[in-house]
């Protein structure tokens, strides 16, 4: 017995987030890749902003290849990119035509290399699938518009309430689709089939809860998430299901409340968890851990095989550093400190976490309300208009690196974020404590696989937790405690205390321990 007790010690220490390596057996980890093939951990990329290949400033797909071994060495196991189809938007969230590449991006060719080289590297591309709408100039729309018996008067909502041909449209220069045509919901079929053919692992479905509602008769933003949203995410599905049964779908339902998503649990692997992000946000920890018992106890009631999608933010919202210190008056290891923390417990829930680019620099980046921001221009020099898209700023590759994109200036304090080459050097940094929480995760099977999520109580100012996983004879249960406050905390658990001996977290530390089981888990 005090053998085994020495060797669980070193475990235990291995499993310390400070020192981590471990070696799973390859053959075991296929095992529970093949039970959880849908469990991967993500890192959002908008195109535009994250690396250039030709010079011209602007990101793209060449741009993003030249740059897979930054996200393999990171250790990302799948991409969802931002739009990539023509578009009248820099955003891409009004799409001109479905079946071709915004040639600012590059081409087909260019985005069917890029999914074959990260396919090479284990990384798979989620593509990001804006079915609620589609641009003002998109030839369907401009087609209806022109020809009163176009086959495509049928996929818009017009307007009878107003006078002249026009469409309903939830977003502004966007024409919204008629998702009860049957004749749309083939097309959108098509669509899916057309890029899971190309290898695309998955489809990130924008914008959900916008698909149904009251639609003409109401035009505000008031649409709510809704049964049929679901139903059509499952019609989806259905429609590829033959051909492609291991495509995986990830909706957006931009809704914090905690119930939010049970409409469209039955029919998608993945619903953004944006309640979770809040508390990430607040920094509400402590009602955190609370919180995900409850949503995982309602949504297992939806969808058994729900796979969770946390993160902290993405390109809708402020940055997390600029949250944290939107002055940039934060002394850099409180900075550094806060965001450590939240990687740590991202990176330890269950499900698919994701990483929006640069987070894992500490980028920043606020929204701005409509104003001229110097360096914004367009071709001919005119100074532009920018609300989001300093939330959405270049990343930061060192500054000789031709792949920096530049087509919106580094402000809110980017100038002064260590850039990736600095930070790869640093032990200490978020990049390396990401890329070490990333390894923590692959390395154990109940961090990485499955969704279970047992809340620990009674750890004051903690996020505590234990994960837990079986395939057949494997299984691993591995308890979490995230010291979320200001100084060292004791873990007096018995089933620690009788493994390992008292262990101390420190200030705003995390412990990661393998345990035997899931009984005497209390204090
Ligand atoms: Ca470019």
């Amino acid at each position: 017995m005090k053998r085994i007790k020495k060797i669980l010690l070193v475990l235990s220490l291995i499993l310390l987030v400070f020192g981590i390596t471990a070696c799973k057996k390859t053959d075991v980890d296929k095992i529970y890749r093949e039970e959880y093939p849908k469990n991967d951990i993500y890192y959002q990329i908008f195109v535009r902003s994250f690396a250039d290949s030709n010079g011209d400033g602007v990101g793209d797909i060449n741009g993003i290849i030249n740059k897979l071994d930054y996200l393999e060495d990171l250790g990302v196991t799948a991409l969802w990119l931002s739009p990539i189809h023509p578009t009248t938007s820099y955003h891409g969230y009004e799409i001109s035509n479905y079946y071709e590449i915004n040639p600012e991006f590059g081409t087909m060719a260019d985005f069917e290399n890029l999914v074959s080289e990260a396919k090479k590297k284990d990384i798979k591309i989620v593509m990001d699938t804006v079915f609620n709408h589609t641009a003002d100039n998109n030839n369907w729309y401009l087609d209806a518009l022109d020809n009163p018996n176009s086959k495509y008067r049928e996929y818009y909502i017009w307007r009878t309430n107003v006078p002249g041909a026009h469409s309903y449209e939830t977003f502004p220069h966007s024409r919204d689709l008629n998702l009860r045509s049957e004749a749309v919901i083939a097309e959108l079929i098509n669509i899916l089939k057309f890029y899971s053919e190309k290898g695309v692992a998955g489809f990130r479905f924008d914008a959900v809860k916008h698909f149904f509602g009251e639609k003409p008769y109401n035009p505000s933003y008031s649409t709510q998430p809704s049964f049929e949203g679901g139903q059509l995410l499952a019609t989806l599905k259905n429609g590829i299901k033959d051909e492609y049964p291991d495509v995986y779908f990830v909706g957006e339902n931009f809704d914090y409340s905690n119930n939010a998503n049970e409409d469209y649990y039955f029919a998608s692997d993945s619903m953004f968890n944006f309640a979770i992000s809040k508390y990430f946000q607040t920094r509400s920890y402590t009602n955190m851990q609370n919180a995900l018992q409850r949503i995982y106890n309602e949504l297992r009631e939806f969808n058994r095989n729900f796979i969770d999608a946390p993160f902290i933010t993405n390109h809708d919202m402020d940055r997390f550093a600029s949250m944290i210190d939107p002055n940039n008056s934060l002394d850099y290891e409180s900075l550094l400190n806060k965001q450590k923390l939240a990687a740590s417990i991202l990176l330890t829930l269950p499900g698919n976490p994701y990483i929006y680019y640069g987070e894992e620099l500490g980028m920043k980046g606020k929204r701005i309300e409509g104003q001229e921001v110097p360096g914004y221009v367009d071709e001919n020099g005119n100074e532009l208009i920018a609300y989001d898209e300093a939330r959405r700023q270049p990343f930061l590759w060192d500054e000789n690196d031709k792949a920096l994109t530049t087509w919106f200036p580094l402000i809110h304090g980017n100038d002064k974020v260590r850039r990736v080459g600095a930070q790869i050097e640093d032990e200490d940094s978020l990049y390396n404590h990401y890329r070490k929480m990333i390894e923590l995760r692959k390395a154990n099977p109940a961090l990485r696989y499955g969704n279970t999520f047992l809340k620990v109580d009674g750890i004051s100012s903690a996020v505590a937790f234990v994960r837990y996983v079986e395939v057949g004879e494997y299984k691993q249960y591995v308890l979490v405690i995230h010291n979320t406050s200001n100084v060292e905390k004791e873990v007096s658990f018995d089933v620690v205390k009788d493994l390992y001996g008292t262990q101390v977290i420190p200030p705003m530390g995390t412990y990661v321990a393998e345990i035997s089981s899931l009984e005497k888990v209390s204090q």
